[in-house]
C-alpha cells in the first residue's frame, strides 16, 4: 500500500477534503479524498468511471456550498421568486458545464492530469440526464442556466423519473426503444432532502362541514420527497435549485401482517403505486390506466411544488405574520405548457380549504401568481382530460374547475353579450355527452395573468387563431417571448476552439454573458486572417464529429464534404421526409451523371438524427427509410465520394454538443405555421452554421438578424398553407415532376423491400385516410431543391461561405436565453436580480 486510494493515484497526493480548493494540487487531493471516503466502488479501482464519480463529487461539494449561501441569502432578503413548473428537463451532462460555469476548468484539467486522467475522457463517462422529450424540455434547462447566471431568484420544479427518455437503438427493423437507466449507478448531482416531504392525495371524496366548508379526504396518500440538483450560474456565486420530486409510500403503508401472511404484493401495494408515478416520462397513454398515470404525474408535480412554495413563503416571514394578498408579490409560477395546469385548481384548493380564504380572494391570488407558456399549436398536443377520470382522481379540483368555468361564462354573459356564440369554444368544460373533457389550455388562458408564445410568428398565430376569442376580453394578457439558448453550453463549452477565436478577435469574453457583443464580429467577416482561423476551428470540429460518427455508426465520412445536419424529434410536420426525398433525388441524379460531371458537384454528408415516439408509426417509418437510404448510398462506390446519408442514433443533448459545432448547413424545414419556435436553429446559427429553412417559428427572426442573404429560404408561408392544403387535398395541384421522380424511385425498391407505401400515400394529393399531403411536402419540394442548389453553389465559393458563417454567429446575439429570461423577469414575473454577496 503506497498510501493512496487506488493504483494510479501517485503517493504524494494525499486524500484531504478541500471543498473550495482552487489549486490543482488541492483539487487532486480532494478527488482522492472522494475516491477513499465516498466509496461507491471497490477501493482498488481508479479507472475513468471511478475518476468521473470522484471528480463530480468534488465539484458537488463546491456547488452545495454556493447553493446553501444562495438559499440563505434569498431567505434573508426575501425577494419575489419565480418557480418554473415543468414536466420535462433535458439537462444533459453536468460536469463540463459545472466546472465551466464555476470557471475552474483549467484547474480541474491539471488536477486530473496529476491523477493520470484527462478531463475530456472522464467527462464522457457521465450519462445524460434526459428527463425530457424535446424542445420544451431543453428550453427549461437553458432557462435554469440563465436564471442562475442573471442572479435571479428562481427555481425549477420537476419529477425525478427513474428512466429518462428511451435510448434509441437502430436495427434492421428500424428504431428500437430501450429503457434509459440514467440512475443505474447513482447521480452525483442530486442531493436528497429527507426533511422536505409533502403528502399528495389521489382519489377520495369531498366532505362538507356543517358550516359549508369543503375538504378533500380519503383516497390514496403518497409522499413527495425532494431531490435537489444545484444549478450554478456562470461566473457568479448564485446557484439555484432544480427540485425534482420522487413519490414514496411510508412504513405505515406497508402491511407487515399481510406480508408475513405471504401476500407480498397486497402488503406493499401503495409502495408499488408510488414507484409507478416516477417510473417513466410520458407513459404510453393508449390505455385508460396509462392516461390515469399521466394525470397522476401531473398532479403530483403541482401539488408537491405548491405546498413547498407556500411553506417557503411562510418560512421567509420568520414566524411573523403575512397577508395572503402579498403572495403574488413574493411568488411567480410559470407553467411550462399545459402539463402543470393542475397548479391552478390546486393553489385555489390550498388557499381555500387549508388556509381558509374565500373564493374571490383565492382567485385573485391565484390568477396574479400564475402565468402560462404555450409551446405548440398542434391540435393533438392540446391537452384534454376526461371529466370522468378527473372526477375520480381529483374530485375537489373538479368542483373548483366547474366553478371557474361557471364564473367565466357568467362574466361573458353579463359584460360581453357579443361573445355569446363563442362560449362553447371558450369555456373550460366541454360537456359533449359522448366524451366530456376538461380543456387545459382554456383553463390556463382563463386563469393566468399572462399567456405567451415562444416566437413572434407563433405568438401572432395564438392571438389570431387558437386564442383569438379571448383577445378582446384581455388584450394585454397575450405576449411574445422569443425562445433562446444558453451561450455557455451551446458555444463556450461545446466549441472551445471557436470560442477562443471569438474572444481573441473581440479582445474580451464578455459575449458569454452579453451575446449581443457578437455583432462586433461583423467587421471582421471579410478579414482573411480571421476567416482562416474561423475555418480551422470549424475543421477541427468537423473532424471531431467525423470521429464520433465513425465510432457510433462505423461509417467514415469526409470532413471536406459539406456537413448537412437535421436533428430534432421525428415528426411529419418537421418534414425529415422532405430532407430524405431530397437526398434520394440527389442520389438518383448523381447516378445519372458521368464521372466527370460528378466531379463538379459539391460533396455532401447528410446527417439526420432524432427519436420517434414509440407509438408514432409514420415517424418510425421515416427513421427506417433514412437508414435504408444510407445503407444503399454509402455502399455505392460510384457516388459515395459525393454523397453520404447517415442516421445518427440516439440523439440527445451530449450528441448535439458534438454535432452542432461541426455543422455547416442545418435544416429547419417545417411546414410554415407549425413549428412554434425551434431552438436548435439558434444553436446551429450561433455555431456559424447556415440554415436552409422555411418562414416558420424563430427562423423568421433568425433570418432578420443575420440577413436574408445569409439564409437559404424556400417554401409556402404560414398564411398560404390553409389554401394550399385545400387545393392539394382536392387533387387540384400537380406536384413538380422531380417530386414524383423521387417517390417513384422508392417504389422501385431501390432502398429495399420494406413496404413504404403507407408513408408514400401520406404524401399523395386527394384526401382520404392518411392522405392529402397535409404537411405540403409535395408543394414545397421544388423550392427546397432549388434552395439546395443555391447551397451547393455558395459552398464552392470558400470566402463567401466563410463570410456567411461568420455573419450567422455575429447575428445570433438576440437568441441568448439570457435575453429571453430577462424579458420574462421584467414583463411577466416582475422579479429582480438578487446577487449573493
Ligand atoms: C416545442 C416546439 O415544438 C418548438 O418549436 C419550441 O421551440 C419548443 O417547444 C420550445 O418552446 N414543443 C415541445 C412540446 O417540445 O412538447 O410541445
Amino acid at each position: 500500500n503506497n498510501g493512496s486510494a487506488a493504483p494510479g493515484i501517485p503517493a504524494e497526493i494525499p486524500a484531504i477534503a478541500h471543498p473550495l480548493a482552487e489549486e490543482p494540487a488541492e483539487i487532486a487531493s480532494n478527488i482522492n479524498y472522494h475516491v477513499q471516503y465516498s466509496p461507491h466502488f471497490s477501493p482498488f479501482k481508479f479507472e475513468p468511471e471511478q475518476a468521473y464519480y470522484a471528480t463530480a463529487e468534488s465539484v458537488r461539494d463546491r456547488l452545495i456550498q454556493q447553493w446553501n449561501d444562495t438559499y440563505v441569502h434569498y431567505h434573508k432578503t426575501d425577494p419575489k421568486q419565480t418557480y418554473y413548473l415543468s414536466m420535462e428537463y433535458l439537462q444533459g451532462r453536468a460536469l463540463t458545464n459545472a466546472i465551466g460555469n464555476l470557471n475552474i476548468q483549467d484547474a480541474y484539467a491539471d488536477a486530473l492530469n496529476k491523477l493520470g486522467h484527462g478531463l475530456e475522457e472522464i467527462a464522457e463517462q457521465e450519462k445524460d440526464a434526459a428527463l425530457g422529450n424535446g424542445g420544451l424540455g431543453r428550453l427549461a434547462s437553458c432557462f435554469l442556466d440563465s436564471m442562475a447566471t442573471l442572479n435571479l431568484p428562481a427555481w425549477g420544479y420537476g419529477l425525478r423519473y427513474r428512466y429518462g427518455l428511451f435510448k434509441q437503438k437502430i436495427t434492421k427493423e428500424g428504431q428500437e426503444e430501450i429503457a434509459e437507466d440514467w440512475l443505474e449507478k447513482f447521480s452525483p448531482w442530486e442531493v436528497v432532502r429527507h426533511d422536505v416531504v409533502f403528502p399528495v392525495r389521489f382519489f377520495g371524496h369531498v366532505a362538507v362541514s356543517p358550516s359549508g366548508s369543503r375538504k378533500w379526504i380519503g383516497g390514496e396518500v403518497m409522499k413527495a420527497l425532494a431531490y435537489d440538483v444545484p444549478i450554478p450560474g456562470y461566473k457568479t456565486k448564485n446557484t439555484i435549485s432544480l427540485r425534482l420530486w420522487e413519490a414514496k409510500a411510508g412504513a405505515e403503508d406497508f402491511n407487515l401482517f399481510q406480508f408475513n401472511d405471504g401476500q407480498y404484493e397486497v402488503a406493499a401495494q401503495l409502495h408499488s403505486q408510488a414507484q409507478q408515478i416516477c417510473a417513466v416520462l410520458y407513459p404510453g397513454d393508449a390505455t385508460e390506466s396509462g392516461k390515469l398515470l399521466r394525470l397522476k404525474q401531473q398532479f403530483f408535480l403541482c401539488s408537491a411544488s405548491l405546498q413547498d412554495i407556500i411553506f417557503r413563503f411562510k418560512e421567509r416571514k420568520d414566524g411573523g405574520s403575512w397577508q395572503w394578498s402579498e403572495f403574488p408579490s413574493k411568488v411567480a409560477v410559470q407553467l411550462n405548457d399545459t402539463h402543470p395546469t393542475l397548479a391552478i385548481p390546486e393553489l385555489m384548493r390550498l388557499l381555500m380549504d387549508d388556509e381558509g380564504l374565500a373564493w374571490d380572494e383565492a382567485w385573485d391570488v391565484t390568477s396574479r401568481t400564475i402565468a402560462y407558456t404555450n409551446h405548440t399549436v398542434l391540435p393533438e398536443a392540446l391537452e384534454k382530460w376526461s371529466q370522468v377520470v378527473m372526477w375520480k382522481l381529483l374530485p375537489r379540483h373538479m368542483e373548483i374547475i366547474e366553478e371557474i368555468d361557471k364564473r367565466f361564462i357568467t362574466m361573458i354573459r353579463s359584460s360581453r353579450t357579443d361573445l355569446e356564440s363563442k362560449i362553447p369554444n371558450m369555456c373550460i368544460l366541454d360537456n359533449n355527452p359522448q366524451k366530456p373533457v376538461v380543456r387545459m389550455a382554456n383553463l390556463c388562458v382563463v386563469s393566468a395573468h399572462s399567456v405567451n408564445g415562444v416566437a413572434q410568428l407563433h405568438s401572432d398565430i395564438l392571438k389570431a387563431e387558437l386564442f383569438a376569442d379571448y383577445v378582446s376580453i384581455w388584450p394585454t394578457k397575450f405576449q411574445n417571448k422569443t425562445n433562446g439558448i444558453t451561450p455557455r453550453r451551446w458555444l463556450r463549452f461545446c466549441s472551445p476552439e471557436l470560442s477562443n477565436i471569438i474572444s481573441k478577435w473581440l479582445k474580451t469574453d464578455e459575449w458569454v454573458t452579453n451575446l449581443d457583443k457578437l455583432a462586433n464580429l461583423r467587421k471582421f467577416s471579410d478579414n482573411e486572417e480571421f476567416q482562416a482561423e474561423w475555418a480551422s476551428a470549424k475543421m477541427a470540429n468537423k473532424q471531431r464529429l467525423a470521429q464520433y460518427i465513425l465510432q457510433v455508426t462505423g461509417e467514415s465520412i469526409d470532413p471536406n464534404s459539406l456537413f448537412d445536419i437535421q436533428v430534432k424529434r421525428i415528426h411529419e410536420y418537421k418534414r425529415q421526409l422532405l430532407n430524405i426525398l431530397g437526398a434520394i433525388y440527389r442520389y438518383k441524379k448523381l447516378k445519372e451523371m458521368s464521372p466527370e460531371e460528378r466531379k463538379n458537384t459539391t460533396p455532401r454528408t447528410i446527417m439526420i438524427g432524432g427519436k420517434a415516439f414509440a407509438t408514432y408509426t409514420n415517424a418510425k417509418r421515416i427513421v427506417k427509410l433514412v437508414n435504408d437510404v444510407g445503407a444503399v448510398v454509402n455502399t455505392d462506390p460510384e457516388v459515395n465520394e459525393y454523397l453520404k446519408v447517415v442516421f445518427v442514433p440516439n440523439y440527445n443533448v451530449s450528441v448535439a454538443e458534438v454535432l452542432i459545432p461541426g455543422s455547416e448547413l442545418s435544416q429547419h424545414i417545417s411546414t410554415a405555421g407549425m413549428e412554434a419556435s425551434g431552438t436548435s436553429n439558434m444553436k446551429f446559427a450561433l455555431n456559424g452554421c447556415l440554415i436552409i429553412g422555411t418562414l416558420d417559428g424563430a427562423n423568421v427572426e433568425i433570418r432578420e438578424e443575420i440577413g436574408e442573404e445569409n439564409f437559404f429560404l424556400f417554401g409556402a408561408t404560414a398564411d398560404e398553407v390553409p389554401k394550399l392544403r385545400k387545393k392539394r387535398e382536392a387533387g387540384l395541384f400537380k406536384p413538380d415532376p422531380r417530386f414524383e421522380e423521387a417517390m417513384q424511385f422508392i417504389r422501385t425498391g431501390a432502398f429495399g423491400s420494406y413496404d413504404y407505401n403507407p408513408l408514400l400515400e401520406s404524401l399523395e394529393g386527394n384526401s382520404g385516410y392518411g392522405r392529402g399531403d397535409y404537411f405540403l411536402v409535395g408543394h414545397d419540394f421544388p423550392g427546397y431543391m432549388d434552395a439546395q442548389a443555391r447551397v451547393d453553389e455558395a459552398y464552392k465559393d470558400r470566402k463567401r461561405w466563410l463570410k456567411m458563417s461568420i455573419l450567422s454567429t455575429a447575428g445570433s446575439g438576440k437568441f441568448s436565453s439570457d435575453r429571453t429570461i430577462a424579458q420574462y423577469a421584467k414583463e411577466i414575473w416582475n422579479i429582480e436580480e438578487c446577487p449573493v454577496p
